[in-house]
């Protein structure tokens, strides 16, 4: 059963080795961003709320993601595992996820933290911006969204590791070599 977390400042490449990872290991990649961009193409009620924040480089205010995490969580192809990107976010969203995970007995493994310095992060997120044209990755914004990180996401490394959770990656390494680092500190 693999139930993991990733977390890690915007552009260190959580989409990326989860979307690998649950290749895989044949459980689904649930992430909050893909969920939220989404909803933004769709023009849902949701998607019209979030864009703003995402914009804005934001995080999207916890009442629009809470819900979401507590649907996605309890579908048929989640019950067999899953791996989280993008969700936690803060402590508020983590202290959510225990209550949620002791309610319907889903214990996790662990949370990988991949570690990429802040100029890699800059370089990778304008590029993909140019190449993707996603709106929140321009250079004010992506510095906005490390901010972001930095005051909101980050305290989440001491709060796992407190517990023996967490567990360090090095994400500033060519995309396969990442992956075979993950494969064998998570042993999936
Ligand atoms: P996310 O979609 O989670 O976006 P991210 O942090 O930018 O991406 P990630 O770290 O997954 O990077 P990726 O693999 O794509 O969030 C976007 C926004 O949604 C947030 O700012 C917020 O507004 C909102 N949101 C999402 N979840 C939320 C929540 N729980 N609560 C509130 N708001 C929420 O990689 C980035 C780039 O680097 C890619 O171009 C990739 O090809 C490249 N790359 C990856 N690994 C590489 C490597 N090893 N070497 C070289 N390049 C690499």
């Amino acid at each position: 059963m693999t139930r993991l977390i990733f977390l890690g400042p915007p552009g260190a490449g959580k989409g990326t080795q989860a979307k690998n990872l649950s290749r895989s290991c044949n459980v689904p990649h649930i992430s909050t961003g893909d969920i939220l961009r989404s909803a933004v193409a769709n023009a849902t009620e949701l998607g019209k709320k979030a864009k703003f924040y995402m914009d804005a480089g934001e995080l999207v205010p916890d009442e629009l993601i809470l819900n979401l995490i507590r649907e996605r969580l309890a579908a048929d192809d989640a019950l067999s595992g899953w791996i989280l990107d993008g969700f936690p976010r803060n402590v508020e969203q983590a202290t959510f996820l225990d209550e949620l995970l002791k309610e319907i007995n889903q214990p996790f493994e662990c949370v990988v933290n991949l570690e990429v310095p802040d100029e890699v992060i800059i370089s990778r997120l304008v590029n993909r911006g140019k190449e993707e044209g996603r709106s929140d990755d321009t250079e004010a914004t992506i510095r906005h969204r490390l901010e972001v990180y930095r005051e909101r996401t980050e305290p989440l490394i001491d709060f796992y590791r407190g517990r023996q959770q967490l567990v360090s990656v090095d994400g500033n390494q060519p995309v396969e070599d990442v992956t075979e680092s993950l494969v064998k500190v998570v042993q999936v």
